[in-house]
C-alpha cells in the first residue's frame, strides 16, 4: 500500500514536473502570441471596466477569450518571421476597437457602430474639439501594440527567430490553441440564452450585446448589421410585411376626436427646432435670475408639455426631424436622413400640403449637411432655404457650424413676411445651430455671469465678504448655460419682431428641444452637489450629497415640448409622458390631418401613454425601464408594478422599434400602398 502510494505520488510529480516544463517551453517559444491574447484580452476586459463596469461577468470573458485566441491562432499559418506582422495587425484593430468605443462611450453613452461611417463626416464636422471626445484613459489601450513591440524587440536579440518550426510542429500549435478557443466558446455558449441571440441579431441594445458577449463579437457583429442595409431590402420583405399589418391590426394608429381636434386647422404654424435645449434649463436660475426668461414665459403662457422626450438616435438633429415629421422612430442602423432618403414617408408637410399649406424649413447650416438638401424635399418641404443659398453672411456673425441664432432669425423674419404675403397658408420649420457642442462662441456678445457669488464672515478680520467662484468656467455644461442663455434671447427677439410684423395674429408657434445636449453625468454631479465653501464637488460621505445617478440623467435629458398662440388662450403643464413620436398625432390632430402609420399617440386622447427610445429603453408615468441592463426605477411610488407589466411593455417596444425600423429599410408605406392600390385597381376594375 505504502509503495503504491509511494508510486502513485512519483507519478504525479513526473506529471506536475513535466506539465511545468511543458509550460515553460510552450511560453518560450509562444512568447510573441501570448502577449498578443493577453493584451488583446486584457484591453476588452478594461473596456468595459471603463463602460459597462460588468468586467468580471463570466460569459463576456469567455467570449473576448475565444475570439482572441482564435485570431491569434492563424498566426502559425505564416512563417515565424512574418508572425509579428500578423498578430501586430490584429492588435492594432482589436486596440482600435477597444478606444474608439472607450472614447464613443464617454461621449454618447453606447458603442460605436460600422453604420456611423457614412455618417462619420457630419458626426465629427459638428465642432466637437478632439480633446473633449478623447480622454486620457482612452490612451491606456495603445499599451496592447506597445508591450508586443518590446516583446518583438526583446526576441529579434535571442534565437526565438531563428528557432524555426516546422509546418507539422506549427499545425500542432495552432490546432492546439484553437482547441482552447473552442472550449472557451463552449463555455460561453453555455451561458448564452434564447433573449441574448435575439438581441445579438437586432443588436440595436447595443451596450447589452456588450456585457453578453464582449467587445469584439459586438463589432463584428455590428460589421454584419452594418451591411445589411444595403443587402436587406432584397431579403426578408415578406416577413417585414407581415409584421407591419400584424402591429398595426394590433396597435391601429386612430385618428383621435377631443376638445382640441381642428382647433388650430387652417392657422399658420412656425416650428422652432430648438437645438439641444432640454427641460431643467427652464428651471434653472443663476444668482436668482431665470437662465432661459423668454422659454419659460412661453411655457406658461401656453400648452407646456414638460415630461418629454426627444427619441433621437445617433442622426441627432436629422432624427429628430424624422420622428417629428413622421411618427416613426429612427433607423437602427444608419441614419434615415444619410441611409434611407430615398423612401416614401408620411409627413406634417405632406398632409398640411393637401389643404395647400405652402411649406418650407430655414436653417442656417450648409445645405448638404445630414443630407437636409435632399432630404427635406423627401419630407414634402416646397423650399429649404439654407445659408448656403439664402442667407447672407458676415463673418462676424458666423458661430460654429454657420450664421448665429440672433442673425439667423432677423434674416428668416424678412423671408417669412414675403411667405405671408404669396400664401393664404403657410407652414414653417426654422431649425436653430448656435446652442450647438462644443457650446463657445458668443461670450463676448451675451451677458450672463455665471459664478457663484455669496457673502462669509472672514473668520481673521470678522469683517463680511464677498466670495465669487467662477466654478462653471471651462466646463461644457458652463459653456451650455451660457450658449443656451444666447438662444433663448435670440429667440425672445424672433418672437418680438414676428409680433411687430403682424406674423403672430393668424399663427401657432410650436418650439421644441431636439435633444439633450449629451453632457458627462460627472458634470452635473458636480453641478447639483457643488459646494461653495471648498469651491469643488460635496464629498460622496457628506450627508449632503446626492448622486446624481444614470436613472436622474436619463430623466433630465427631457427636453421642452411647446404649442403657443399670443392670445395665451390655451394655458396648461401637461405632465403625462410623451415622446417626438408623439407630435404628429397631437399636433396633426389640431391642425386636422392624420396618419395611419403613425406609431404615437395624441396626448390628449390617450390614457397610458407609452414612449419607447431607439435602443429599447422605454418609460411611462410609471417607470424607466432601461432594457439594457434589464432594471428600471419607479417614477410613481404608489403604482404597483408588476412581471407582466415590464414584460407586455418590453415586448411592445421591441416591436415598435422594429416596425418603424422595416418600413423604412423596406420602404413598406409606399410598397403597402402600391399594393393597396394594386387591390383596389382589382376591386374597381
Ligand atoms: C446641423 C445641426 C446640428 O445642421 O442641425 O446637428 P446635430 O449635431 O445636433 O445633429
Ligand atoms: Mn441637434
Amino acid at each position: 500500500m505504502k509503495d503504491k502510494l509511494k508510486k502513485a505520488g512519483h507519478i504525479a510529480k513526473d506529471f506536475i514536473k513535466k506539465f511545468a516544463k511543458g509550460t515553460k517551453h510552450y511560453f518560450k517559444h509562444n512568447a510573441l502570441f501570448i502577449t498578443f491574447v493577453l493584451t488583446a484580452f486584457i484591453e476588452a476586459c478594461m473596456l468595459r471596466f471603463f463602460t459597462v463596469k460588468n468586467f468580471t461577468a463570466i460569459s463576456p470573458l469567455f467570449s473576448d477569450f475565444a475570439v482572441v485566441l482564435f485570431v491569434g491562432s492563424f498566426a502559425y499559418f505564416f512563417k515565424q518571421k512574418n508572425r509579428y506582422k500578423y498578430l501586430m495587425t490584429w492588435s492594432i484593430i482589436f486596440t482600435l476597437v477597444c478606444l474608439i468605443n472607450s472614447a464613443y462611450y464617454s461621449n454618447y453613452v453606447s458603442f460605436t457602430s460600422f453604420s456611423l461611417l457614412a455618417t462619420s463626416l457630419q458626426i465629427f464636422g459638428v465642432g466637437d474639439a478632439l480633446n473633449t471626445i478623447i480622454e486620457i484613459k482612452d490612451f491606456s489601450y495603445i499599451l496592447g501594440p506597445v508591450i508586443l513591440t518590446l516583446v518583438h524587440l526583446k526576441l529579434k536579440n535571442t534565437s526565438y527567430y531563428d528557432n524555426i518550426k516546422t509546418k507539422k510542429k506549427a499545425r500542432t500549435t495552432f490546432l492546439k490553441a484553437l482547441l482552447i478557443s473552442a472550449i472557451s466558446l463552449g463555455f460561453f455558449m453555455s451561458t448564452v440564452t434564447g433573449t441574448d441571440i435575439s438581441r445579438l441579431y437586432k443588436q440595436w441594445n447595443r451596450e447589452y450585446v456588450v456585457m453578453k458577449f464582449g467587445v469584439y463579437v459586438y463589432q463584428a457583429n455590428d460589421l454584419i448589421a452594418s451591411l445589411k442595409p444595403q443587402i436587406s431590402p432584397l431579403f426578408g420583405y415578406d416577413k417585414a410585411a407581415k409584421q407591419f399589418r400584424e402591429y398595426y391590426e394590433e396597435y391601429p394608429s386612430e385618428k383621435s376626436d377631443n376638445e382640441y381636434t381642428n382647433k388650430y386647422k387652417g392657422k399658420n404654424v412656425i416650428v422652432i427646432h430648438a437645438e439641444s435645449i432640454q427641460n431643467f434649463l427652464l428651471d434653472t436660475e443663476i444668482n436668482g435670475k431665470p437662465l432661459t426668461p423668454n422659454l419659460k414665459k412661453l411655457s406658461e403662457e401656453g400648452l407646456y408639455f414638460s415630461n418629454f422626450y426627444a427619441q433621437e438616435s445617433v442622426g441627432t438633429s436629422s432624427d429628430s426631424e424624422f420622428t417629428f415629421n413622421t411618427s416613426l422612430l429612427p433607423a437602427s442602423n444608419g441614419t434615415v436622413f444619410v441611409s434611407y432618403w430615398d423612401r416614401d414617408y408620411l409627413s406634417i408637410p405632406k398632409l398640411l400640403k393637401q389643404q395647400d399649406y405652402y411649406t418650407f424649413s430655414m436653417h442656417a447650416n450648409k445645405g448638404n449637411f445630414w443630407n437636409r438638401e435632399v432630404m427635406h424635399k423627401q419630407l414634402g418641404y416646397d423650399k429649404f432655404y439654407n445659408y448656403t443659398v439664402d442667407y447672407t453672411i458676415n463673418d462676424e456673425d458666423i458661430i460654429g457650424l454657420g450664421l448665429n441664432d440672433k442673425s439667423f432669425f432677423k434674416q428668416s423674419t424678412e423671408k417669412i413676411k414675403k411667405i405671408n404675403e404669396e400664401h393664404k397658408n403657410w407652414y414653417g420649420v426654422l431649425l436653430m445651430l448656435t446652442n450647438h457642442t462644443p457650446f463657445t462662441g458668443v461670450e463676448d456678445t451675451t451677458d450672463i455671469d455665471l459664478t457663484y457669488k455669496y457673502t462669509k464672515v472672514n473668520e481673521e478680520t470678522g469683517e463680511t465678504e464677498e466670495v465669487i467662484n467662477d466654478y462653471l468656467k471651462d466646463t461644457t455644461l458652463g459653456n451650455y448655460f451660457t450658449t443656451a442663455h444666447y438662444a433663448d434671447e435670440a429667440l425672445g427677439e424672433f418672437v418680438n419682431e414676428l409680433d411687430e410684423a403682424g406674423l403672430l395674429d393668424n399663427t401657432i408657434l410650436v418650439i421644441y428641444g431636439d435633444h439633450d445636449a449629451k453632457i458627462k453625468r460627472s458634470e452635473y454631479n458636480r453641478y447639483y452637489n457643488y459646494d461653495p465653501e471648498t469651491d469643488s464637488k460635496l464629498d460622496s460621505d457628506d450627508p449632503n450629497y446626492k448622486e446624481f445617478t444614470k436613472y436622474d440623467y436619463e430623466l433630465n435629458r427631457s427636453v421642452p415640448f411647446i404649442i403657443w398662440t399670443k392670445d395665451n388662450q390655451e394655458k396648461k403643464e401637461i405632465k403625462e409622458v410623451m415622446g417626438m413620436y408623439d407630435v404628429l398625432p397631437t399636433l396633426g390632430n389640431m391642425l386636422g390631418i392624420y396618419s395611419p402609420y403613425a406609431l404615437g399617440h395624441d396626448i390628449f386622447s390617450i390614457e397610458n401613454n407609452f414612449v419607447v427610445f431607439p435602443n429599447g429603453n422605454w418609460i411611462t408615468d410609471k417607470m424607466y425601464y432601461d432594457s439594457q441592463s434589464d432594471e428600471g426605477i419607479l417614477l410613481d411610488d404608489k403604482a404597483v408594478i408588476s412581471a407582466d407589466y415590464i414584460d407586455s411593455y418590453t415586448t411592445r417596444a421591441e416591436k415598435e422599434v422594429e416596425v418603424s425600423n422595416d418600413i423604412i429599410v423596406h420602404d413598406l408605406i409606399k410598397k403597402t400602398k402600391e399594393s393597396n392600390d394594386v387591390l383596389k385597381e382589382n376591386k374597381n376594375g
